[in-house]
This record gives structure tokens, C-alpha cells and sequence, in this order.
């Protein structure tokens, strides 16, 4: 395996705790991730230490404040090959691209065209379907072939001047397809379009390069690579942020107020209105310097190995579906199915071997429900997972296998 990582689940305090008086195997990363010491360190640092206001005293602890938070941006925006100006902190990937629904779509006639793809998280599909009703626009979506990859031919052809954006998930959250969106970009650009990408399951997970992908919006949360709650991110193309007009209004977002008008702040503040969420803000950074010790190719790497090898095994196990393309085309995400047995039980009874599963539509209704399913089972990977928690996985689903199919009683 590329990566130590029963060294590395050493950095991580909640790895250590029992479950049902088992060892807690956590295959829900896809969810949330969890988090280092350094990162639990750097919040309550910042509480004991210099908890003050950001940018407006003159005092020293203001001021270290102001500069842990303002570095924090420093370092998202380099972790993607963005300037500081084209880092905005939001909430969370759903916060990102509410923002960017309510402040593009006014912009566009009716019967402007936007278009998704079947795989995206609710969080990059209720924003757009619930305002582009509300101005008369036409959401559109790129098929899926059978093995969960777009068809690109047609999403060619769905292009056209009528196409305004192109919004779509780098990896689905659900079959783990990764996306190919330079190619997707390149032809979105050639129609004026613009291009927004869901990057919550690609950022944390491998190396992404915004330039290199040419995209003008990204929206990711830092609570899925390692950083706490609370903290998302907004990235755009500085011309791009410039020219659009602030989502909320208030302090901190100013340049000069009357009683009649107001002028904004340069970037990235024009669009952080209020007191920010300063503590998640610079431990955000603390989690990205801890991954990037690591090296994201070498994480990317290491979940594809074990993506491939828990392909494998669950493959062995009678009865179980696997939906989504091989494990070459996949983040570290594996949605399936036992014949005979609902998610629910299954993750129930993982639940008892201390193994924690997810099951549900995993926030894609549409997606289940065009695979003529309610529900799936979904594991996922981080770097703090090895072979051995996919082993323990793999025998306690046989055994679930066996008390369902009544060869063994529980
Ligand atoms: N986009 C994708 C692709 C996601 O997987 C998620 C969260 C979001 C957006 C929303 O992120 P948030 O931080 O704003 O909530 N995905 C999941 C999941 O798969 N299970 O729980 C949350």
C-alpha cells in the first residue's frame, strides 16, 4: 500500500475509541472525514490564546487573528492553484453554490439552459431546478451510460447558445464516477457557458488544479478533507467574483457606507458579510497542511488501491451488487446492494461489529430512484483506512449474508 496508514490513524484521537466494545472501523469518510489532533489543537489554540475579531482591531491578538485567517485563504487558494482574492469561505459546499444559483440565474433570460448530470448531490440540483422555475429557465441532463460514466457524445450535442451553465459533480458521491471536467469545460467555454464544479468528493480526495481545469466556479467543504464543520469554500475566477454582485450584506463587506449607499471590499471579504467563522476558518488551513505533508497523490493513490482491493472481495460476496464503472474510474467510494436484505438491516448490523456504513439515497433521490432503487449501502475511503477494516467489512457481510439467506443464525 502506498500509505502507512495504521501510522497515520494514530494522528487521529476518535480512531481510537470502541464501538460496541469492537474497534472502530469508519467507512464513512464520503460523509464526513475525521479529524487530526493538529486540527482539534488549532481550534481550541485559537480560543485559548487569540480569540478576537477579525479585521478591525488594533490590538495584537486582532491582529494574529486577522493574519491566521486571512493565511488560511492563503493556503486553499494554493492548495488549488487559485490567487487569495478567489477564495471565498462560506459555510459549505451547499452554501457555495446556493450563493452562485441566486446571483448568476437573475442574470439570463428565460428559457436560458443549464445543465446538470443525473449523479449530482441534492446540494447542486434543488438551487437550480427550485430558481430556475422561478425565472423561466430549462434545466437539462447529460445521460448516464450503464456503467454510471456521462455520455459525452450527447452532452455535445445538448450544447448550444442557449446553454448558460454547465454545474456538475468532479465525483459522484454515490458511484464514484470522476468526471472528466477539463474535457467537459473546454466544450462549455467554446458555448460562452460557464462551469461550476462540485469538487466536495474530488478536492479532498486528489490533487486539483483550478487553472489546469479552467472551470470558473468550485465549491467544496472542509469538513470532508480533515478541517472541522461549519467551513466551505467558493472559488472563482477573479474577473468573474469582480463583476458579481454581493450575496449578503452588512459588516465587514464594505468599503465606504452612507446613509444612502454602499461601496464593496475588495475580494475575498466582498462576499464574507458578518463576523466569519474564524476558529473553523484557520483550522481549515491546519487540515490542508496536514494533507499536504502527505502528498494528495500519494492519498489518491492509496484509496484507489484499496477501492480496487475492496471491489475485489465484495465481488466474492453472493448476492451483492456493485453500482458504478470499475475502480480505475473511481474515487474511494463503493455504493452496493445485498440481494434480499435492506441497506438499513445491513448497516445496522455493522453497526454491532463496530463498522461504520452508510445507507440511504446518500442526498441523490433522482439518481436511486433512475437505478430503480430506493436505497444503497455506501463505504468510503480516506487515507486512515487500510486492507485490514475492508477485510472486517467483508466478513461481517458474509455473516450478514448467511443470517439472511438462514444459514446462520446471528
Ligand atoms: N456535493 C457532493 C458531491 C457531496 O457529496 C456533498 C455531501 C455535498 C455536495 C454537500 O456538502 P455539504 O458539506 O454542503 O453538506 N455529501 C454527503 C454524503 O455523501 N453523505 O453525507 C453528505
Amino acid at each position: 500500500m502506498t500509505l502507512d496508514s495504521k501510522k497515520i490513524s494514530k494522528d487521529f484521537p476518535i480512531l481510537k475509541i470502541k464501538v460496541h466494545g469492537k474497534p472502530f472501523v469508519y467507512l464513512d469518510s464520503a460523509a464526513t472525514s475525521q479529524k487530526p489532533k493538529v486540527v482539534i489543537e488549532a481550534i481550541s489554540r485559537y480560543y485559548k490564546e487569540y480569540n478576537a475579531n477579525v479585521h478591525r482591531g488594533l490590538y495584537k491578538i486582532s491582529e494574529q487573528a486577522t493574519h491566521e485567517y486571512e493565511k488560511a485563504h492563503e493556503t486553499v487558494a494554493r492548495f488549488i492553484n487559485a490567487h487569495m482574492e478567489e477564495v471565498v469561505f462560506t459555510r459549505n459546499t451547499t452554501e457555495s453554490i446556493n450563493l452562485l444559483a441566486h446571483q448568476l440565474l437573475p442574470n439570463f433570460p428565460p428559457g436560458s439552459e443549464i445543465i446538470l448530470t443525473p449523479m449530482e448531490h441534492h446540494s447542486n440540483l434543488v438551487p437550480w431546478i427550485t430558481l430556475a422555475k422561478r425565472y423561466h429557465q430549462v434545466v437539462r441532463y447529460i445521460p448516464l451510460h450503464p456503467d454510471g460514466t456521462l455520455d459525452l457524445t450527447t452532452y455535445q450535442h445538448m450544447l448550444g447558445p442557449k446553454t448558460k451553465i454547465v454545474a456538475l459533480t468532479h465525483a459522484s458521491n454515490v458511484l464514484g464516477t470522476v468526471n472528466p471536467v477539463e474535457e467537459i469545460t473546454q466544450w462549455a467555454h467554446q458555448h460562452g457557458a460557464l462551469v461550476i464544479v462540485d469538487a466536495a468528493q474530488s478536492v479532498p480526495h486528489m490533487p486539483v488544479d483550478v487553472q489546469k481545469m479552467d472551470c470558473d466556479f468550485m465549491a467544496f467543504s472542509s469538513h470532508k478533507m480533515l478541517g472541522p464543520t461549519g467551513i466551505g469554500v467558493l472559488y472563482g475566477k477573479k474577473e468573474l467574483l469582480e463583476k458579481m454582485e454581493p450575496f449578503l450584506y452588512g459588516g465587514g463587506m464594505i468599503r465606504e457606507v452612507t446613509y444612502e449607499n454602499a461601496t464593496w471590499n475588495e475580494l475575498p471579504w466582498k462576499f464574507e458579510a458578518g463576523t466569519p467563522n474564524i476558529a473553523d476558518g484557520i483550522a481549515f488551513g491546519e487540515a490542508i497542511r496536514y494533507l499536504q505533508k502527505i502528498g494528495m497523490s500519494k492519498i489518491q493513490k492509496h484509496e484507489q488501491e484499496l477501492t480496487k482491493y475492496a471491489m475485489q472481495k465484495l465481488g466474492k460476496i453472493a448476492g451483492i451488487t456493485v453500482y458504478g464503472p470499475d475502480a480505475s474510474k473511481r474515487i474511494g467510494v463503493i455504493s452496493f446492494n445485498l440481494s434480499g436484505t435492506h441497506p438499513h438491516d445491513i448497516a445496522t448490523l455493522m453497526d454491532k461489529q463496530g463498522i461504520a456504513i452508510r445507507a440511504g439515497h446518500h442526498c441523490t433521490m433522482p439518481l436511486h430512484k433512475s437505478l430503480g432503487m430506493q436505497s444503497t449501502c455506501r463505504v468510503s475511503f480516506y487515507l486512515y483506512n487500510t486492507t485490514k477494516e475492508v477485510d472486517a467489512l467483508c466478513e461481517a457481510l458474509e455473516k450478514v449474508r448467511k443470517v439472511f439467506a438462514r444459514e446462520e443464525s446471528w
